[in-house]
């Protein structure tokens, strides 16, 4: 059968560089995302996705936390943000967030808080670190996951400090993990479009490069289906890669499914959003570009629920997690629940034979295979 299947396939050659454990080549990526093969590319994600993990799918059962939707960049794909003097702007004071923590954990048994907010000049700069502290006031146990490289940066700009400094702050304060927003992809003319304030790709490398030195490991994203053609996707993922082989620092890479509501991305420039065939190719090509970083991350709240759990048979091997509290997506339309509950990801994931294990951010331990 599989022979019958690699031999009829024009990516036959690809065939023979994975089952001899070769490295993909940036060409190879390309076609890839050009084939039509989309049975293969999942056949051959799913093999390596087996031999690395086997029937495991991991999730995380977290919280959510946006400190404040205030942003300086106004990056024109983002629905979430709110910039200085708008209408519907908000800045959480540190007494609501350490509330909003410990119902997350009396009620649901969160192990993990997420972090990502606004570039908000109205706070001081004692105010993003503190959230950290704040955050860990409630249980030291919590996994903290906080801040995207563009926020790291901006901390430093303001606080004329190194991006190091910044982050032997934030660890000092219990930093557990950065997450890996920001990214965006990486191309120099697609950020012109998409997002021209913002820091480039060099920059956002250097701040998980120092992110690992210190040994705060850290995630990585990629935004696709909007303008970027597969040959930016290739080029963004080839560029992790590269600094994964230098540090070994990323846990997990996660596609990120662009929506158009509310944002005016798609009446400039004609973005598109995505659709089925894509979002299973990118999770598929990216775990075969990817001999180095572990965990892919099927984050249901960008693809859907439905999309997700058949993402687990091509390559996927996370699948997010209770995402209790999630507005990024949601403010630019996903159709998926605001959250889930742990009782209901784990029924998902149980459906096809896999096994569920419950674990945080850096997959070091896993608490539970129920
Ligand atoms: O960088 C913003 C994305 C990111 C839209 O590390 C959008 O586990 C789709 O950091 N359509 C921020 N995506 C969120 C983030 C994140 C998300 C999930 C998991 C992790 C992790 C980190 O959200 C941004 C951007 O790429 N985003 N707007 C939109 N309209």
């Amino acid at each position: 059968m599989i022979s019958l299947l690699k031999d009829s396939s024009e990516l036959k050659d690809i065939f023979e560089k994975i089952e001899t454990g070769q490295r993909l080549s940036f060409q190879d990526g390309v076609r890839l995302f050009k084939s039509r093969e989309l049975t293969a590319i999942g056949y051959l994600a799913n093999h390596v996705r087996e031999r690395i993990h086997g029937k495991k799918v991991f999730y995380n059962n977290y919280l959510n936390l946006n400190p404040t939707n205030v942003c300086e960049v106004a990056c024109l794909f983002c629905s979430f943000a709110k910039l200085p003097g708008e209408e519907g702007g908000y800045t959480m004071p540190h007494e609501e967030i350490r509330e909003k923590v410990r119902c997350a954990v009396e009620m649901n048994g969160i192990r993990e808080v997420h972090i990502v907010g606004g570039l908000n000049n109205a706070v001081p700069l004692d105010y993003y670190f503190d959230i950290v502290s704040t955050v860990k006031s409630v249980n030291r146990e919590l996994f903290v996951k906080a801040y995207t490289a563009v926020e790291i940066d901006y901390f430093a700009k303001r606080g004329q400090m190194s991006c190091k400094d910044v982050l032997v702050e934030l660890k000092n304060r219990g930093l557990d993990g950065l997450p890996g927003g920001g990214a965006e992809i990486f191309s120099e003319n697609i950020r012109k479009k998409i997002c021209i304030k913002k820091m480039g790709a060099r920059e956002w490398l250097d701040v998980h490069r120092a992110a690992h030195e210190l040994d705060i490991r850290s995630n990585c994203t990629m935004l696709y289906g909007h303008v970027e053609d597969v040959e930016d996707r290739v080029d963004h993922i080839l560029q992790l890669r590269k600094l994964q082989d230098e540090t070994g620092g990323f846990n997990s890479f996660i596609p990120l499914a662009y929506h158009d509501d509310n944002n005016p991305l798609a009446r400039y420039v004609e973005a598109r959003e995505t659709d089925g065939i894509t979002d299973l190719k990118v999770y598929a090509i990216s775990r075969l570009l990817f001999d180095n970083i572990f965990h892919i991350k099927g984050y249901w709240t960008t693809v859907g629920i439905k999309l997700a759990q058949v993402a687990l048979s091509f390559g996927v091997d996370d699948i997010g997690g209770t995402a209790f509290s999630e507005k990024i997506m949601h403010a630019a339309g996903a159709e998926s629940p605001v959250e889930l509950s742990r009782e209901e990801l784990v029924e998902l994931i149980k459906k096809n034979g896999f096994q569920p294990c419950e674990v945080v951010s850096s997959y070091d331990k896993i608490f539970s295979t129920q």
